[in-house]
């Protein structure tokens, strides 16, 4: 069995390890623009050993944030601005990977630090977009339905994304389907109450994500990895379910996808969810199990004896860590000696001295 340490290939893309950064809002842009902030935060993770590294949630349409201060990639100039940010990465021997999204209905609130409801147009904020006109929750916008024609566009918006992504310098895609985020919106019934071909049965309320991915498919390079995060459950009464997301994994396979990441939550408010170290990982195990596709782990993975656990035991073949990684960026150098791989551990020769070399 692989180690934490051990490569990992996925078409022509080949990680120095299992460990990748996980997508993490910062709230620290500018129309959209990443900017030196997003240049240290995600290249202080590659310089840390990781073996992945993907950008936060990114906009491909500037009502996709979810707040005004969220990252996006709507436009060649945001591109350009994303380019020096995937070659320092890539330059310290990290694969870039960027995640590519649409808040949908949990669009345009205010940051975390200034309470997170919902922000007026006087503010800066904008009418958000949804399946159905229903508002996440009592201080969020009420959205407005997509029409077909609404819905095509912003497939298109994905695919121009995808485009923008290579030209930027990115290697890997994940797409975000969880978190009860606009794709996620489609798939729960909880906020997806369409009469048309994209609500009701399983086989519709997946059909906008399984035609964005197919459209995205055939934009992105063959050799590079497309990905797709799902919330693998609602954790709510009516909600989507662990077995719609092995089904629905099964079917992006079969488009191509070649790895899920497997979370879960925020489609509805107040779930009562039962956090604690891993509590994820069941989800990443069941999916590579059942749909045979590749899987990361997410959520509460701190240790370095743990998330080797995960790997050494095929419960998935790769993890994701955010929180861990936000307290210590060099948490990978440290991991190798952890879990007695000291030698595979990818320390930058400007640091070899500290790390007995
Ligand atoms: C936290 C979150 C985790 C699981 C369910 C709902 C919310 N995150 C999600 C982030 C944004 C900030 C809060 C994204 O997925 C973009």
């Amino acid at each position: 069995m692989p180690h934490l340490f051990e490569p990992f290939t996925l078409r022509g893309v080949t990680l120095r390890n299992r460990i990748g950064v996980s997508p993490m809002c910062e709230y620290s842009a500018e129309d959209g623009f990443p900017n030196d902030w997003h240049l240290v935060h995600l290249g202080s993770r590659a310089v840390g050993g990781a073996g992945l590294v993907i950008t936060e949630a990114t906009a491909v349409e500037a009502r996709g944030r979810i707040s005004p201060q969220d990252t996006g990639i709507w436009s060649d100039a945001h591109a350009e601005a994303w380019a020096r940010i995937a070659r320092f990465i890539a330059a310290h021997g990290a694969v870039p990977g960027i995640q590519l999204a649409h808040a949908g209905r949990k669009a345009s609130t205010a940051r975390p630090w200034d309470g997170g409801a919902g922000v007026a147009d006087e503010d800066g904020g904008w009418e958000p977009i949804a399946p159905s006109a229903l508002a996440f929750a009592d201080d969020y916008r009420l959205p407005h339905a997509l029409s077909r024609g609404d819905i095509a566009d912003i497939q298109e918006a994905f695919v121009a994304a995808a485009r923008r992504s290579l030209e930027a310098g990115f290697r890997w895609i994940e797409l975000h389907a969880a978190h009860g985020y606009l794709a996620h919106q489609f798939l729960s019934p909880p906020a997806n109450r369409r009469e048309d071909e994209y609500g009701g049965s399983f086989d519709n309320r997946i059909r906008f994500l399984l035609e964005t991915v197919r459209a995205v498919r055939a934009a992105w390079p063959e050799e590079l990895p497309l990905t797709v995060r799902l919330s693998c459950t609602d954790w709510a009464e009516g909600g989507w379910t662990l077995p719609e997301s092995v089904e629905l994994s099964r079917r992006l396979k079969a488009e191509g996808v070649d790895l899920i990441d497997c979370s879960s939550g925020g489609a509805v408010p107040r779930a009562e969810i039962p956090v604690g170290a891993g509590y994820q990982v069941p989800f990443a195990e069941a999916v590579r199990r059942e749909a045979g596709v590749a899987t990361a782990a997410v959520g509460m993975i701190a240790e370095p004896m743990q998330a080797d656990e995960i790997i050494r035991n095929g419960r998935a073949d790769l993890v994701f860590l955010a929180r861990e990684l936000l307290r210590q960026p060099y948490w990978p150098l440290h991991a190798a000696r952890v879990v007695h791989q000291k030698d595979r551990a990818p320390v930058p020769v400007q640091y070899a001295r500290a790390f007995g070399g």
